[in-house]
């Protein structure tokens, strides 16, 4: 059972609170249960995954019956919609249903249903995510591998059933669903969502009868909070603030420190292995680095070159690719084994597609990523394949290249260096706005005559910017 929590028999007031809906742990079995009486068949629910009430009691619902849950972002425009209908096989809508959406919609029972026991080694989430190229894939995570992943963060961070987290993060993620809804239900402790991870919002919660212990936030959360130092100062009482999804600039590190009289706890994670290293909570925390393997994971690094076979020493300063590997790794991408092939480097190992370092303490650095194609943008992974393909139907758009650039706030910000005539910057961005989820548009369109290219005519990223 992997929110075990639900099974108890002491009931808990706001276990879970979303904006200004609040339930017990009775009243979210209740509901769960009642979802679960309204779910068609076994197959995947496809979950409308707004920041609301209805999105934590359709997930465990979900849970609770045994059925996978797809978490669907909800702009996702049609075409990103779409394909995850048709790649997840999903047999069930939950949640506000668009009208070009046809697959029956989940009317929870009068009577809710005992949870049922599942394989726990059938896929329990199927979360979708960005490659370098083409449609995002599914990663197929089982209740055991969330469970182990889960697990090895109570103990890293000393989370306990009194902890009571907070954060305002998407529920379509890692991050904010995993993490922070699952874990707290799974470990029993208390959740607070706070719909949007706006500073106020966080800071209202600090203040409010009902504060938190632990809140989550990805970099851009963090500066944002930062830049609002009545905001940090409320968190001051928490026992632990933690960051993650990107990196963590050193500056703002110390910036929160400064503010919130305590260090950030870093971690980092995917999607497809859920978090594998992090700062303890009664460890050191420094700033640049995301710490030690979680209880489980292990972490190696192979030398940067195919031609290169020298180990990489632990020196804190030789970069190699990071491989990991434990329980918490997901089982494959849905449909796809050659991407699955792909990633796996044998006995277990994955690909990560990150450098890093490492050093003789076991500290990790993230120093970059091997794909300019893949960019983090406010904690988002976005490859930059599927908007340059959604740019390349645009008419007005004849050659398209989508790069990520340093951002202050965002980590890296979303830019496409277009050859075309006619369209305006904001058409463009509009453009991809409409047809993929609203975080994958430009920020910015610069018009090109030309795109740098090699002599075999690949485009040269590295050669665009400024
Ligand atoms: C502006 N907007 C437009 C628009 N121009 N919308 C459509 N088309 C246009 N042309 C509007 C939007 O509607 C929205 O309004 C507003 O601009 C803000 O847009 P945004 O891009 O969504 O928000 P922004 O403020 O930039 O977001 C910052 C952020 C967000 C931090 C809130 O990036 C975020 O939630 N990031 C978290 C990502 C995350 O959880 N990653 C974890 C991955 S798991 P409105 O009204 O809707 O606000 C993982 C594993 C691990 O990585 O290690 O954790
Ligand atoms: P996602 O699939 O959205 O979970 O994105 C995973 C990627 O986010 C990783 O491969 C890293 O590139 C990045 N990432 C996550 N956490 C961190 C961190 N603490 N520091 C640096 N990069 C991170």
């Amino acid at each position: 059972m992997l929110l075990t929590s639900l099974t108890r028999p002491q009931d808990l007031d706001r276990a879970v609170v979303v904006g200004d809906d609040v339930l017990s742990r009775a009243g979210l079995v209740d509901a769960a249960g009642r979802f679960a009486a309204g779910i068609p068949g076994d197959g995947p629910v496809a979950v409308c995954a707004t920041a609301s009430m209805d999105t934590v009691v359709a997930a465990v619902g979900c849970l609770l019956a045994g059925v996978p849950v797809v978490p669907v972002p909800p702009d996702s425009g049609p075409a990103e919609r779409d394909h995850v209908l048709r790649d997840s096989g999903a047999a069930a809508w939950a949640g506000e249903r668009p009208d070009e959406v046809t697959l029956p919609q989940v009317r929870p029972g009068a009577e809710p249903v005992a949870p049922v026991e599942t394989d726990p080694e059938r896929t329990a989430m199927l979360l979708y995510t960005s490659g370098t190229t083409g449609a995002p894939k599914g990663a197929e995570l089982s209740g055991r591998a969330i469970a182990a992943g889960l697990d090895g963060l109570f103990d890293v961070w000393g989370w306990t059933p009194d902890d009571t987290v907070v954060h305002g993060l998407p529920l379509f993620h890692v991050h904010g669903l995993i993490l922070g809804v699952l874990g707290a239900l799974r470990i029993g402790s208390r959740v607070v969502h706070t719909v949007k991870p706006e500073p106020a919002r966080y800071a209202a919660v600090a203040r409010s009868e009902h504060p938190g212990t632990m809140y989550f936030g990805v970099p851009t959360v963090w500066n944002r909070i930062v830049a609002d130092p009545d905001a940090a100062q409320a968190l001051a009482n928490a026992r632990l603030l933690v960051s993650g999804s990107a990196p963590l600039p050193e500056s703002l590190f110390s910036r929160i420190a400064e503010l919130t009289g305590q260090a950030p706890v870093e971690r980092y994670g995917m999607t497809e292995t859920m978090i594998t290293l992090s700062a303890r909570a009664g460890g050191e925390r420094r700033a640049g680095w995301v710490g030690l393997p979680v209880p489980g994971a292990e972490t190696r690094l192979v030398p940067a070159s195919d031609e290169d076979t020298t180990p990489v020493p632990d020196d804190g300063e030789t970069v190699g690719r990071l491989e990991v590997r434990g329980p918490m790794l997901f089982s494959g991408y849905r449909n796809r084994p050659d991407a699955t092939a792909e990633s796996d480097a044998g006995d277990g190992w994955f690909r990560t597609g990150d450098l890093a370092v490492r050093d003789a303490a076991g500290f990790h650095r993230i120093v970059g990523r091997e794909s300019t194609d893949l960019i983090k943008s406010g904690g988002y992974r976005i490859g930059s394949g599927e908007i340059e393909a959604v740019l390349l139907d645009h008419p007005d758009v004849a050659e398209v290249a989508v790069v990520g650039e340093p951002d202050d706030d965002l980590g890296q910000r979303i830019v496409a260096y277009v050859v075309g005539e006619g369209g305006t910057e904001q058409e463009l961005i509009d453009h991809v706005a409409a047809k993929l989820s609203r975080h994958k548009r430009p920020r910015e369109v610069r018009f090109v005559d030309a795109l740098p290219r090699n002599p075999m005519g690949k485009v040269q990223k590295k050669r665009l910017g400024r």
